[in-house]
């Protein structure tokens, strides 16, 4: 059976977007994975559509409402009733490469996207959906993080991705960040590849990899190695790393 993803949305056009292209287009056009959009607005029942009022407390902005939001969430979880509702929002729990991998081996997905400036709080109280922010800072809508998860998901299911261990070495699948690459020309601007890396030595390279893709992650990510240092495996050799107890 294909990966099944709904989303439902105010902006139902704005989906497949990007996913129509490339490595998930193809695979939508073979039928690895399936969209289905939904427009919230279908759900409205006054003669003005309304899907957002004037948040309760005061305040700017305006909210989405839980009784319109419940109607087209019911439809899509009867619908598809062995695949988890996830809602995009700054408030969610942080998308994580692990939350990716449980999605992508799993039936499928929905996903409710967020606008304006949140959703009713008894939603999510009231119906099994788990709140997924992409990152700190602030989107105009959930739309494009809804994209993002989707893409991180489908390049994961069976058939999708060209070569199947490129995806076994990237970034955060050891907790770490991937190495640094390099292609021709050998030389550019004045500037070579490693070395190490036209050596032929596999052990050699694969070592320089793992200390670089460390530096980096150290660097740049102090919070995965926070994270993750204390539970890395043991190199190879069976050295301890520095940094375990
Ligand atoms: Cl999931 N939605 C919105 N609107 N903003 C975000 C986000 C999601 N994740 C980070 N910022």
């Amino acid at each position: 059976m294909a990966f099944a993803a709904t989303v439902l949305t105010l902006y139902p056009e704005m989906f497949p977007g990007p996913l129509g292209q490339s490595l998930a287009g193809r695979a939508l056009a073979d039928g690895i994975w399936s969209l289905e959009a939904v427009q919230i607005r279908d759900f409205a029942t006054d003669k003005h559509r309304s899907v957002d009022d004037t948040p309760a407390g005061g305040g700017a902005g305006m909210v989405m409402r839980a009784d319109v939001l419940a109607s087209a969430v019911d439809l899509v979880l009867e619908r598809q009733r062995d695949a988890p509702m996830l809602a995009m929002t700054p408030r969610g729990e942080p998308l994580t490469q692990g939350l990716v991998r449980e999605i992508a081996s799993g039936p499928g997905i929905s996903i409710l996207c967020g606008r304006f400036e949140g959703i009713d709080e008894r939603l999510f109280e009231a119906r099994p959906i788990r709140p997924v922010s992409i990152g700190d800072y602030v989107l105009s809508g959930g739309e494009t993080a809804a994209i993002a998860l989707l893409d991180a998901c489908v390049r994961l299911l069976p058939g999708v991705m060209g070569a199947p261990s490129s995806g076994e070495e990237e970034s955060f699948e050891a907790g770490l960040l991937e190495y640094p690459h390099y292609t021709r020309p050998y030389e550019w601007e004045g500037r070579r590849i490693p070395e190490v890396l036209r050596s032929g030595d596999h052990a050699k390279i694969a070592a320089w990899r793992k200390q670089m893709a460390e530096a980096d992650t150290r660097s740049r990510r102090p919070d995965l190695i926070e994270r993750h240092g204390g539970a890395r495996r043991r190199s190879p050799s069976g050295a301890q790393r520095e940094d375990e107890g």
